[in-house]
């Protein structure tokens, strides 16, 4: 049984650039997807309550590599690299998504992708084709809004009606300052792996 103190026991397992090196533990894991700086190395440190296990920073594409993180060795949580991150070169953009896509693709222990859209903007164009391609590939995947501290409740209502109409799913909101809904995101995360038989 995951419970929401093993979130605590989080600690870096390893870094992959390549689908070859993915783990060979027989554990289930979820991982975080999203743009640029829409805060996934950061909710990710929300989530084990540590201030810098998971890298982050203010300029985009600080994460160039899929980092593992093991949960007291129940299941791990992926940290991906954001996409649509305009100041990298084209051939490194192609590596990455190609790396990202087979990742979410042909890992068999993957069990759900929570994919991050910014609640202060409106879908950009490489949300809406993230969410295509998903659906298309038949994936598991949850909307969170991130950043929603930085939003009036108002606002926050109006992202929620819009994303509902991407995705007819649960959609999650989620600031690293509100302790609620870092324990609700845990929750979740509970939850979705025991309904995958986990
Ligand atoms: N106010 C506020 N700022 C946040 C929140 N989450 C992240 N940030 C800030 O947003 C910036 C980007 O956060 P990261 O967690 O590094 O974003 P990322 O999605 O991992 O970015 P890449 O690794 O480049 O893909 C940092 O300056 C964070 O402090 C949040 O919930 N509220
Ligand atoms: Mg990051």
């Amino acid at each position: 049984m995951i419970t929401q103190t093993d979130f605590l026991k989080a600690a870096f397992f390893k870094s992959i650039s390549n689908i070859s090196q993915i783990s060979n533990k027989s554990l289930p894991e979820v991982a975080f997807a999203g743009r640029s700086n829409v805060g996934k190395s950061s909710l990710l440190n929300a989530l084990f309550q540590r201030k810098n296990l998971v890298k982050t920073s203010s300029t985009p594409g600080k994460t160039q590599l899929i980092n593992y993180f093991d949960v007291n060795n129940k299941f791990f949580c992926v940290d991906l690299p954001g996409y649509g991150y305009a100041k990298i070169s084209k051939d490194k953009k192609a590596t990455w998504q190609n790396m990202i896509e087979s990742f979410l693709t042909k890992n068999k222990q993957l069990k759900m992708i929570y994919l991050l859209v910014d609640s202060r903007h409106e879908l950009m164009k490489s949300d809406e084709e993230m969410i295509a391609w998903m659906k298309y590939c038949n994936l598991n995947f949850t909307l969170i809004l991130s950043k929603i501290d930085k939003i009036s409740k108002n606002e926050l209502a109006h992202k929620v009606t819009l994303v509902k109409s991407y995705s007819d799913k649960n959609t999650l909101s989620f600031s690293f300052k509100n302790m609620n809904l870092v324990n609700t995101l845990r929750n979740q995360i509970i939850t979705d792996l025991k309904s995958m038989h986990m």
